[in-house]
């Protein structure tokens, strides 16, 4: 049995689409962010960054969104969102999730969180230069799509393509959101079409980007 600390629609939603795609039972346990949860002594002893997600396997805390998405994935490895070890998927699997999580996930904590880098006063500027980033970021998963998907790891659909999901999401009211370049598009129809995603979101109490 997992437990997810979670909060609805941030970084813990690509584990809980995981979660209910791999039929793992779990526990949810919603952390309440305006309340500042996340960074109380309680959580703080779970996951020492103070951010969301943490799960709880085999009862202990795992942190980091991208490595709970390949962790499930690999112990779940009969649901076949691991490519095979010594193929070009598993390379591109690999590629893609370190990309993802230490080029774009970063971008888009500064343009949530833009007084983080360098102090409120240079927010606007935080904001345009994240804007910038992430943009660049679709413009290269988008040609990457258009010449070797339809999936980020290539023919089938792997753990990696459930945390860009999540990303091109979190793009939704940006000035150009990701579903503008028309293979991210493709891509995320071919996703929201999958049973689990208005599960998720039913159960993440979640109703825009449906
Ligand atoms: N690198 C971490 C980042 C997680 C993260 O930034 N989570 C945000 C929500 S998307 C959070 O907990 N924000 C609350 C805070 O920073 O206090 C991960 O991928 O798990």
């Amino acid at each position: 049995m997992y437990t997810l600390y979670f909060v609805p629609g941030s970084a813990s939603y690509a584990v809980h689409w995981l979660l209910i795609e791999l039929g793992a039972p779990h526990e949810l346990r919603r952390v309440d962010s305006e309340a500042r949860e996340q960074k109380q002594p309680a959580y703080l002893k779970l996951n020492p960054n103070g951010v969301v997600p943490t799960l709880m396997v085999a009862g202990k805390p795992v942190y980091e969104s991208a490595a709970l998405v390949l962790l499930l994935a690999a112990r779940h490895p009969a649901a076949g969102f691991i490519p095979p070890a010594g193929t070009r998927a598993e390379a591109l699997y690999l590629q893609w999730a370190f990309h993802l999580a230490n080029t774009v996930q970063p971008a888009f904590r500064a343009w949530f969180y833009p007084d983080e880098p360098a102090g409120p006063e240079q927010v606007e500027a935080v904001k345009e230069r994240a804007r910038t980033r992430i943009e660049a970021a679709w413009d290269r998963l988008d040609a990457h799509l258009a010449a070797h998907g339809p999936f980020l790891a290539g023919a089938s659909v792997s753990a990696v393509d459930f945390s860009a999901a999540m990303l091109a999401r979190w793009s939704r009211s940006m000035p150009k959101p990701a579903t503008e370049w028309p293979s991210i598009a493709r891509f995320i129809k071919t996703m929201k079409a999958r049973p689990s995603f208005p599960e998720l979101n039913r159960r993440e109490g979640l109703t825009e980007w449906l």
